[in-house]
């Protein structure tokens, strides 16, 4: 058996967690990752029939049975997962009654997963419903995001609209736009349900006044997508409320979508 401490896998939710902790995205235990693994690239670390404790999960996930994630646990630091990954993170798998996780690794001081665990989820699910490549869910509570939503109107067409005019690549790299939910409990199945609902259409879905959820593929994806969306917020903030005397126009934003052969891009977001 390999040594789980040089995991791909593990490795990179520690490298992961340090830039975001780095970028000032994710103070004290803020944000959580969790991330779909392979059986195939688990199996090659870890005895897959040696379960070290169950977990109920509080909510069913059918869909989600025999998959095997890792996951930051609660209460935890994310400047802390690339030193100690044990204590900080777990690996579990969804048991077949899709209600109970097995861990299988980690939470070494009978710790737990995320209290966001519901929404990442329920995520899951719904990502792998319109992208079976969907593998990671990623909370976070980047700064100027967070500070545009105190500034700007939380209706998802303008919101979306605001941060494709503060970067030519924003169009391209999240031409979907971004969903936004208002202000709910966190840590809560309702929470969790209306992020999922959200999921089916988007990659992006902001928590209003909270933080935001990224999905994709791999963790550099759904790192590089949060990472735009801050950048494009960082400038809204930056522009404050001076005067705009230069914008990107719509009709540009249709000309890279067409340069990069796009087609998904909400048009419906644009005044054309
Ligand atoms: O886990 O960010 O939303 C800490 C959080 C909860
Ligand atoms: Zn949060």
């Amino acid at each position: 058996m390999k040594d789980i401490f040089s995991a791909p896998f593990i490795r990179e939710m520690g490298k992961t967690a340090s830039n975001m902790y780095r970028l000032g995205w994710d103070e004290r235990n803020g944000g959580n990752i969790s991330y779909r693994l392979r059986e195939e690239e688990v199996g090659e670390y870890l005895d897959l029939g040696k379960v070290i404790r169950e977990i109920p999960i509080g909510f069913d996930a059918p869909s989600l049975a025999g998959e095997i994630f890792v996951v930051t646990g609660t209460g935890k630091y994310f400047k802390n997962v690339e030193d100690d990954p044990e204590t900080n993170l777990g690996v579990i798998r969804i048991k077949k009654d899709g209600k109970t996780a097995e861990l299988l690794w980690g939470y070494k001081d009978g710790g737990r997963f995320t209290s966001e665990f519901p929404a990442h989820m329920m995520s899951h699910m719904a990502r792998q419903s319109v992208d079976p490549e969907s593998r990671v869910v990623m909370h976070s509570h980047p700064t100027n995001l967070l500070a545009m939503n105190y500034v700007h109107e939380l209706d998802e067409a303008k919101f979306t609209h605001t941060l494709w005019e503060m970067c030519t690549e924003c169009i391209v790299v999240f031409p979907e736009g971004v969903g936004v939910l208002p202000w709910m409990l966190c840590g809560t199945n309702s929470i969790g349900e209306a992020t999922a609902a959200k999921m089916k259409d988007f990659r992006v879905v902001v928590w209003a006044l909270h933080g935001v959820y990224g999905a994709g593929k791999t963790l550099d994806e759904t790192f590089g997508l949060i990472e735009t969306v801050e950048k494009a917020a960082q400038i809204y903030m930056l522009i404050g409320s001076r005067p705009r005397l230069n914008t990107i126009k719509d009709e540009d934003m249709v000309k890279l979508v067409e340069l990069f052969g796009i087609t998904n891009y909400r048009k419906d977001f644009l005044k054309l």
